[in-house]
């Protein structure tokens, strides 16, 4: 029997694209989901899972569960349809509405400013790779901090900047579709993480009583064979691409020796380099000692070995099991251990990599205040049959998870929630409908919310305040 820390919170996680729907209703403006999704011919944002409607029902929900937290995030075409200039005032409204019924539910918003929905004006323009939309995103974070100062205590500047480099430059399976591109991949990850800094000192200086920090996506990456110097060498180049580079800039304020040199070399791989612009170290300084926390988004973890031969990029987008592959001139190849299980679309389910992540962090980076677990999941193909959904294979994902989270606060970590990917069933980026990660079910066709196993079984662990395992 394993007891969580007083005050803990017992969350669960939604992004605005994937569950609101009226993706073009209500005075918002377009983001580049809505044209790719469409020209796709794949599931669209909408009607997701209703939430613009319907958000009065899934806080009901949660007060009912003994969810007492949930991050929602604001979408920014919905208060600058344009991503500047013109703000929106129905989509304003809005989010005054969602915070204020969180508020009569007992439900703690964690708000996160940005997450995969820059507005398509912006977007057309080279998204965070042009400068011109790191200033806009600090404006409308200025608008946001004065406008729900009253509403909103916990806030995140991004969610994911890795995802955001990765699926953008790397794997490109979100619009544009670029691949194998480092340099702006890196390049992405600076200018995002500058967004962020300027947007922290912002907040801390315009003196509000709230708490800041930002998401990050973490996988920890091991050696295949950890005698070997060659996959030594492969792992780090992955972790220094989706852990350290951002780890460094968002504690240190710096990028050590060993992330430039890897970062700089991976560049040149792609026949680029990094730019940094005055200034930018000092602000990246400056927001590393004013971070309130880190939010930790889990799911996997990963093996690379060393990998010379040619790019091969396959996504498993359909939940096929062992239909993907990721190798990468210059980086490494991931494999998939035999003994390590996996999910329909190839994900690793390893807890203790939340474990060793949380650790590393304690002891690299023991400036880090406190973390959040702000996603951790599992998708699985639910089904509903009489009316109920059994999902076992994710409560025990989520137990298994719990108990190594645990283990690391036992250690000394201070971890002070966590957040189930997801609260109720929504969108998935490059899965649509069929991969459902919510503690709630949701009937796409009807908007309908029935509490799966999970959800009764996460309501008894906050209702004890403790994990029986
Ligand atoms: C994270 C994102 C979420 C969510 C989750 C599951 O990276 O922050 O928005 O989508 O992953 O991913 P997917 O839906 O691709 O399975």
């Amino acid at each position: 029997m394993k007891r969580f820390p007083e005050g803990f919170i017992y969350g669960g996680a939604t992004a605005a694209y994937q569950c609101e729907g009226e993706t073009l209703t209500h005075g918002k403006g377009k983001v580049a989901w809505d044209d790719f999704l469409a020209e796709k011919g794949r599931f669209l944002g909408d009607p997701a899972s209703d939430f613009y409607n319907r958000y009065g029902e899934d806080l009901e929900l949660c007060e009912r569960f003994g969810i007492n937290g949930i991050r929602v995030s604001i979408a920014w075409s919905r208060i600058f349809p344009e991503g500047a200039g013109a703000v929106n005032p129905e989509g304003v409204e809005f989010y005054h509405n969602v915070f204020a019924e969180c508020r009569r539910r007992g439900v703690e918003p964690f708000v996160t400013l940005h997450h995969f929905d820059t507005p398509a004006a912006l977007y057309d323009d080279g998204d965070f790779l042009n400068r011109a939309t790191v200033d806009a995103f600090v404006e409308y974070a200025r608008f946001c901090f004065a406008e729900y100062a009253d509403d909103v205590t916990y806030w995140f500047t991004f969610n994911e900047i890795w995802a955001v480099a990765t699926n953008q430059y790397i794997e490109g399976v979100w619009p544009r579709g670029h691949q194998a591109r480092l340099d702006l991949a890196f390049q992405c990850e600076h200018n995002m993480m500058v967004a962020h800094a300027r947007a922290v000192n912002l907040y801390k200086e315009m003196g509000y009583g709230g708490k800041i920090g930002i998401v990050h996506s973490l996988e920890y990456k091991y050696p295949v064979d950890p005698d070997s110097f060659a996959d030594i060498a492969a792992a780090k180049n992955e972790d220094v691409l989706q852990n350290q580079f951002l780890l460094d800039a968002t504690f240190d304020g710096a990028y050590s020796a060993e992330s430039l040199s890897v970062a700089e070399r991976l560049c040149a791989v792609s026949g680029g380099s990094l730019v940094i612009e005055p200034g930018d170290m000092d602000e990246l300084a400056c927001a590393a000692e004013r971070n309130d926390y880190l939010g930790m988004n889990y799911y996997q973890s990963r093996w690379i070995r060393a990998y010379d031969g040619p790019d091969v990029l396959h996504f498993n987008g359909t939940g096929e099991k062992g239909t993907s592959r990721f190798c990468l001139a210059g980086v490494g190849e991931r494999v998939e251990p035999d003994d390590v299980p996996r999910t329909d679309w190839d994900w690793l389910i390893y807890p203790k990599g939340m474990y060793d992540l949380i650790m590393r962090i304690t002891m690299q980076w023991p400036n880090y205040k406190a973390i959040y677990i702000t996603e951790n999941g599992m998708g699985y193909k639910d089904e509903l049959r009489d009316g109920v959904v059994m999902d076992g294979p994710r409560i025990d994902y989520i137990r298994e998870h719990l108990d190594w989270n645990l283990r690391a606060q036992e250690a000394g970590a201070n971890v002070l929630g966590y957040f189930v990917w997801s609260l109720m069933d929504m969108f998935s980026w490059n899965n649509g409908y069929n991969k459902r990660y919510g503690l709630f079910y949701v009937d796409f066709e009807t908007g309908e919310r029935i509490p799966k196993a999970s959800a009764y079984w996460f309501a008894g662990i906050s209702a004890r305040g403790q994990l029986d395992v």
